[in-house]
This record gives C-alpha cells, structure tokens and sequence, in this order.
C-alpha cells in the first residue's frame, strides 16, 4: 500500500503532513484589567520617558514583561529598589497591600496604581467587612500577590487566609458568629464554591458576596475550557507558570479529563514529543497571555500537521476600564 502524499511545486514527493483540528477556546487572552494595566505603563513611558518603575510584574507574562523591559520599564520586587527621584512607580494588576502606596508617599516617589478595579473592589469589600467589625476570611492561594495585596487592606489578625476545605475544618476564629469572606479573583471556579459551601456549613451566618469575588475573565475563560476539553486529545494554555489564571485553565481542562494538557509561554516551549498523535487539539490562553503568541503555536503546529482551526465560543466580552486618571489623554496632553 502506498502512502498518500502531496506533491510539491517542483514535483518531488513530500510526505503527507496529517490532520489537526485545532479547536480555538472564546473568550481567551487578554481580559480588561490585563489591557489597562499594560496600557498604564506604556503611557506612563510616553508620559515620563524612560525609566519607569513597576513593582512585581505588571502581569504575570514573560513575553509581556521581556517587551516593556525593552520600552524602558524597570521591574522591582519591592519599593526600596525604586531611586528617589521623578521617575514613576507602577503598581501591577494585582494589587498591593496599603503600606506599599503609604511609603511610596512618604519618600516622594510619583505612584501610579494599575491595580485591576475588578482586585479593588474586593479590597473595598474586605474594607467594609472590617468597619462593620466582621473578622474577614479570604479565600486563595498563600503567597500570592494578589492575596498579600487583600491582606495587607486590613490590620494583621483581621483577615485569615482560608486555602481549602481541609483548612477549614481547623478554624476557630474568636466570633464565629460575626465573620465574612472574600476570595482572590483568579480562582477555579469549581473548587472555590466547594470551600464557600464548607464555610457556610460550618459558620451559617457568615457574609460574603452573592457567589464569589472571581472576575468575569477567570470564569468565562474556564467554562470555555469545560466545553472545549471534552471533545480533544490534548489542550494547551498559553501562559506563564506564575500566572494564577492560567494554572487554573490548565487543571479545568485536567478534571475533564483531557488526557494531555500543558501550560507553555511560547511555540518554543512544546513538547512536541506528547503532541506527536493527536488529531484534535484544544487551545486557549490565560488572562495575561497575548494573542501573537496564540498565533505563534498555530503556526508551529501547522509546519507538522494540516490544520484547520475553528473557534468554540461559549461567550463574548465587551468589559472596557478607563486608565487611572493621571494617565487619561486629556490629563497626558
Ligand atoms: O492570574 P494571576 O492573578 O496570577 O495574574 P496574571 O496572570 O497576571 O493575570 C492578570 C490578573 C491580574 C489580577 O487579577
Ligand atoms: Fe482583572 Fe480579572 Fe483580569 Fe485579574 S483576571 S486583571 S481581576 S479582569
């Protein structure tokens, strides 16, 4: 039997690339808050040339910060690596605790907050919950900045950090009858409402808000993942390894049972060893992943297979947030 193959210009025998239908999750990539904030710091250059300061990552994407890194942006994990002087600081999309905005006061140093309004609101809740004298539980991930940044809104032993279920078991805070929750907003949607579920079990007259504190991004682009992951053989989440949201569209698309699912940055970084049988692939990326590099896998794998690519949609987006307003065209003019 001979195999099929296509025919070159100049007539030789190529081999037959095969088939691959790669089903394209919408909503994917870049949410609003993600636009903003990359968006603050590129006016900010234009606005104050280069340096400007950003402290942690502007949004957890390599890519992303390879290129403002070579616009000008300086990132630095704390204040003290920011030189006293004119140059701007920017704070990421996550959010940060209130002494960071506090001391970059006191040292003069010029602040810019690109912290999502979507993470605000929630250190707004946490806020209210704490002046109604409710002791605050927070649902999220140890270490993350984003959960660091909502700690740091109350005063030390107000808010707890709430992980899981397990940890729930063990708490016994002083007023169980007077407590709320908040949560991170890049949370999987499945396991946080197993945890608020617990927490009202064991605590029925805590408050909280009416489902919880993840974005619209978070969810959408987790129930695009559900719809897709079931009808392929393998899923790719382009993304960052510290990036919250992306993680959690990996581990969607895990629990459904998609048997080969990896979170890579870039073409670059398949490993084209476990993608080497499939016929339909899923892709998606995570909340702070840019499109181009969306476009950049297509294009590997279809120097392997045929592809074709459709787009599954489960919903559409239209969330815009202004600029903070020292950075709005009329303010920059
Ligand atoms: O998902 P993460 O919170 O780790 O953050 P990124 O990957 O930077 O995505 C943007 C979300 C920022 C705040 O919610
Ligand atoms: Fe805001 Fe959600 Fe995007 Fe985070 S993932 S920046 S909370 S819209």
């Amino acid at each position: 039997m001979s195999a099929s193959v296509n025919q070159t210009d100049a007539g030789a025998a190529a081999p037959a690339k095969p088939p691959l239908e790669i089903l394209l999750c919408a909503p994917r990539g870049f949410c609003a808050g993600v636009v903003r904030a990359i968006d603050v710091v590129e006016r900010a250059l234009a606005l104050y040339g280069p340096p400007v300061y950003v402290r942690h990552e502007i949004v957890h994407n390599k890519y992303v910060v390879e290129s403002l890194k070579r616009k000008g942006a300086v990132f630095v994990a704390e204040l003290d690596e920011v030189p006293d002087g004119k140059a701007p600081v920017i704070f990421s999309a996550h959010g940060v605790a209130k002494t960071v905005p506090q001391n970059a006061v006191a040292r003069g140093l010029t602040t810019i907050d690109a912290t999502c309004p979507l993470v605000t609101k929630v250190h707004r809740e946490a806020e209210i919950h704490h002046k109604r004298g409710r002791h605050v539980l927070l649902v999220g991930h140890s270490g993350h900045p984003e959960v660091v940044g909502t700690m740091g809104q109350l005063p030390k032993g107000s808010i707890t950090l709430v992980e899981d279920v397990e940890q729930i078991e063990a708490l016994e805070p002083e007023n169980r009858d007077n407590l709320a929750w908040v949560t991170q907003t890049t949370l999987s949607v499945d396991d946080t409402r197993h945890v608020v579920e617990a927490l009202k079990r064991k605590f029925p007259t805590i408050v909280g808000p009416h489902k919880d504190d993840i974005c619209y991004a978070t969810t959408n682009r987790q129930e695009a993942v559900k719809q897709v992951a079931p009808l392929v053989d393998a899923l790719i989440v382009v993304g960052s390894s510290n990036s919250s949201n992306s993680q959690r569209l990996r581990e969607v698309a895990e629990r459904v049972g998609c048997p080969i699912t990896r979170l890579v940055n870039r073409a670059e970084d398949v490993d084209w060893e476990a993608f080497s049988n499939i016929r339909r692939l899923g892709l998606t990326a995570g909340a702070s992943a840019p499109e181009v590099l969306v476009e950049e896998i297509i294009d590997a794998f279809a120097t392997r297979y045929e592809v074709t690519v459709d787009t599954v949609s489960t919903t559409t987006e239209d969330m815009v947030f202004p600029l903070p307003r020292e950075l709005r065209s009329e303010a920059a003019e």
